[in-house]
Order: structure tokens, then C-alpha cells, then sequence
């Protein structure tokens, strides 16, 4: 199983589509074990977009990010880190397919509503730099079963 950590960023939750961008994670299979909002500050932007550094962008992404209250989650599943990123699409919404979230919910090449970690070693970063230990649940889901295949003792 693996975690990542999700953003919705503030054109997300400022448009009201926090829960059309939840449900597709719910419906999915994924498992929703962390989420809360908050607004996230100058340093802790610099923090999680410290590769971003020095690119064009990057002035105009900490404003964005900074500008208005997110929604962050932490969403487990059997590749949940690639499967978050099929889900969100390619990073400039007037480039994603349809289909997926930047695709169906936005034109904008900056305000792309949705960030999802990259690899299990950003995942592990990142979700240290937006949750406590105390935040992140151990869901024993009733349905498991049916999400997955557990007949051979793993999910499949
Ligand atoms: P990703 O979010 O799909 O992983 P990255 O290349 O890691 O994309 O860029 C991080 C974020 O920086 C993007 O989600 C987007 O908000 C912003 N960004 C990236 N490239 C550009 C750009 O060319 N113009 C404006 N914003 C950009
Ligand atoms: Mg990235």
C-alpha cells in the first residue's frame, strides 16, 4: 500500500469543486486517511516546491499557492501515487486529456487545481510537511474485500 499527498489548490476549493475532486478519489477505490484545510505559508510553499526554485514560474506558483485556503489529503492505495497522477492529468489544463481532473475542471496552463506527489520519496516528504503523525488514520475499511482481490492474502 502506499500513501500520497494531494493539494487541492486554492482555484479548487475557491470554484467549489473540492467534492467532485473527492469523489473521484472515493469512487476510484482509493481510501481517503488524511484531509484537512489550511492555508499554506510563504516558507512552507518554498518548502515543498524547493526544485521549483529559481524557475520562471516559481514566483507566480508560492502567490498561487499562498493566495487563498487548500484541501489537503492523504490518499492510500496499491499505487496510489501513479494512479493519483493518471487521475490529475498532465500538469497544464489546456493540455490534459479528458478525462481526467485537469482536463474536465480547468483551462489554465497555473492554476492546474490539483497537486499529487511524484514518487514514494516526495510522497513521504511531503506528507511529513503537510501532516502530523496524529493525522494520518489507520482505516481498516469495511469494503476492502471488494475493492480488492484478497483472496491470495494480498490486495489485487
Ligand atoms: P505537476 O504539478 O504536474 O507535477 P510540475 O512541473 O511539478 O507539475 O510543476 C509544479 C506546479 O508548478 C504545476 O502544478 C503548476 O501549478 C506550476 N507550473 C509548472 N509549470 C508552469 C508554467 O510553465 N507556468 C505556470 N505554472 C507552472
Ligand atoms: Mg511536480
Amino acid at each position: 500500500m502506499e500513501t500520497t499527498l494531494i493539494i487541492l489548490k486554492p482555484d479548487a476549493v475557491q470554484r467549489g469543486l473540492m467534492g467532485k475532486i473527492i469523489t473521484r478519489f472515493e469512487d476510484k477505490g482509493l481510501a481517503i486517511v488524511g484531509m484537512k484545510m489550511m492555508t499554506i505559508s510563504q516558507e512552507l510553499a518554498g518548502t515543498h516546491y524547493a526544485d521549483h526554485k529559481g524557475k520562471p514560474f516559481y514566483d507566480g506558483l508560492v502567490g498561487f499557492m499562498t493566495s487563498s485556503p487548500v484541501c489537503v489529503l492523504a490518499i492510500r492505495g496499491v499505487g496510489a501515487i501513479a494512479i493519483a497522477r493518471s487521475m490529475m492529468g498532465a500538469t497544464f489544463g489546456s493540455k490534459a486529456d479528458a478525462g481526467t481532473i485537469r482536463g474536465d475542471f480547468g483551462v489554465s496552463n497555473s492554476f492546474n487545481l490539483i497537486h499529487g506527489s511524484d514518487s514514494p520519496e516526495a510522497a513521504q516528504k511531503e506528507i511529513g510537511l503537510f501532516f502530523g503523525e496524529g493525522d494520518i488514520q489507520n482505516l481498516d475499511r469495511a469494503i476492502e474485500g471488494w475493492v480488492y482481490d484478497m483472496s491470495g492474502g494480498d490486495p489485487e
